[in-house]
């Protein structure tokens, strides 16, 4: 890839590479071109694609600035109602028990002891007012409340050099980013929110990162060296999505 494409890597508007985005804009040939090689079924061109997704997130990865912070916004920029979206319908979102909740964790993390409400509430504060970005096509201004995640990462000791921090949901929904960012100053493990459907009793807010990257109603968190891809990245969306 010429350098020139390279940069592209690094605009602020993530690129999804959809398996049937892809698809529809390059014929087999054009992808064989690509790859220097014959791309005879649909599995060599899922392997192909996938490949290039791999090298897009690693990319991504070495152009992303871990000191350099999402814009922020006021009070008044609330977008109000904020939008729920999920892979399910409002109606169908789990019900989590805040008094019988116990944050999980697992993985290379020293003090796997798990998390109750009032403990995480315990921990030192902070809000942000920042814009969530959904690859459906909307985005909206929200305020979230929680711990710092990097706080908590350095509190339960967590291994800060692995390479990823995966996340498993109350529903079927499960996602994973790369530690740099689950460092970033910004990256909030947030227990406040204007309603329960938005992720109680705990959600990832990373606004580094597109909407999908933020999972909702977290019970349990891993740090791992191998690769725990997600619920939409495992579809096909691009993996690392971030700016
Ligand atoms: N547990 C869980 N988390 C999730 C999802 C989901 O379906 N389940 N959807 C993701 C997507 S695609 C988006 S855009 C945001 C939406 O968050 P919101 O409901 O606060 O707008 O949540 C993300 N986190
Ligand atoms: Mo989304």
């Amino acid at each position: 890839m010429k350098p020139s494409r390279l940069s592209a890597f690094g605009s602020k508007v993530a690129r999804l590479e959809r398996r049937s985005f892809i698809k529809q804009s390059l014929s087999l040939g054009a992808l064989s071109l690509l790859s220097g090689c014959t791309l005879k079924d649909d599995d060599a061109v899922d392997r192909l694609l996938s490949a290039m997704s791999r090298f897009n997130d690693k990319m991504q990865a070495a152009l992303f600035d871990p000191t350099k912070l999402a814009p922020t916004y006021s009070e008044a920029d609330l977008t109000t109602p904020f939008p729920f979206n999920a892979y399910y319908e409002e109606k169908d979102v789990p019900f989590v028990d805040g008094e019988s909740y116990r944050l999980q964790l697992s993985g290379l993390i020293a003090d796997k002891r798990p998390w109750c409400l009032e403990e995480l509430r315990a921990l030192p504060q902070s809000s942000q007012i920042t814009r969530l970005v959904c690859v459906e096509g909307w985005s909206a201004i929200g305020k979230w409340r929680g711990v710092a995640f990097r706080h908590f990462l350095e509190r339960i000791g967590a291994d800060l050099t692995a390479r990823y921090v995966g996340f498993r949901c109350a529903d079927k929904y499960y996602s994973s980013i790369d530690m740099p960012s689950a460092l970033h100053p910004q990256t909030l493990l947030a227990l406040d929110f204007t309603d329960a459907k938005y992720g109680y009793p705990l959600r990832l807010r990373i606004p580094t990162k597109l909407g999908f990257k933020n999972p909702k109603f977290i019970h349990e968190i891993f740090v791992t060296n191998d690769y725990p891809g997600g619920y939409w990245e495992d579809k096909g969306y691009n993996w690392f999505s971030g700016s």
